[in-house]
């Protein structure tokens, strides 16, 4: 459980660990980023160590939080009893683009069967967006898994609401999504407006006077 403050109350909202398993690049930290702050990063840098981080969902049987970890492979070996200690959900991870699969995809299923068994489990297929070859063995090798794809956000909650069901005993619980905060309607007085114009009028003389030096 984490205590989180709402309007001045405590309240504790239930967190359960989640590992996230998955060969290099295959889009875990994307995954996790995308919920903490609603960023793609295009660019790819690779974890180091372990990392940690909280997730919280707002869902029709109230918060729950996933204590998500991710780690690099040889950290899984270091750390492997306090990885896979406590554990309650684990998401295993592929690049349904990546051509040769199931090498990764091996090592990976490994230490997915690590995964202590009375934890509830998924396999996700991240990038969808880009066409998955006719020629990918993973066709022939993995038939049910849930197709993501994080830069396109679709299917992103899937695993965490499958989690969330079962974890709170509940068939027809459904994520609530965050509501996007709306620009304060302010009205300007007759200076603020008159300053306004004043410092657009300059930005545009000096862009002007920047213009001539070129
Ligand atoms: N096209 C596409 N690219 C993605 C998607 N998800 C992640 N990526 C890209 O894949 C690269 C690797 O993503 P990461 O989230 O860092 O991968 P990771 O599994 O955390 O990698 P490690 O930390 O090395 O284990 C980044 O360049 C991401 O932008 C997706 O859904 N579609
Ligand atoms: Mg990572």
């Amino acid at each position: 459980m984490i205590s989180v403050n709402v309007v001045g109350r405590q309240q504790q909202v239930p967190t359960f660990k989640c590992a996230l398993i998955g060969h290099e690049g295959c889009g875990k930290s994307s995954l996790v980023k995308r919920h903490s702050t609603g960023a793609f990063v295009q660019q790819y840098v690779p974890t180091r160590g372990l990392v940690v981080t909280n997730l919280q969902f707002n869902t029709t049987r109230g918060p729950i939080c996933f204590e998500t970890w991710e780690a690099e492979l040889g950290e899984y070996e270091k750390s492997s009893i306090s990885f896979f200690r406590d554990l309650k959900c684990a998401i295993l991870m592929f690049d349904v683009g990546l051509r040769d699969p199931l090498i990764n995809f091996d090592t990976y299923y490994s230490l997915f069967k690590r995964v202590p068994s009375y934890a509830l489990k998924t396999i996700c297929g991240n990038k969808t967006d880009i066409q998955m070859s006719n020629k990918n063995p993973l066709r022939l090798t993995v038939f049910n898994f849930t197709k993501m794809s994080v830069k396109a956000n679709s299917n992103i909650d899937k695993p965490f609401v499958y989690f969330a069901r079962r974890l709170l005993k509940d068939r027809t619980l459904e994520f609530i999504p965050k509501t996007d905060m709306l620009p304060a309607q302010v009205k300007l007085s007759d200076q603020d407006l008159l300053l306004r114009r004043e410092l657009a009028s300059k930005a545009l003389a000096n862009e002007k006077e920047k213009a001539k030096d070129r």
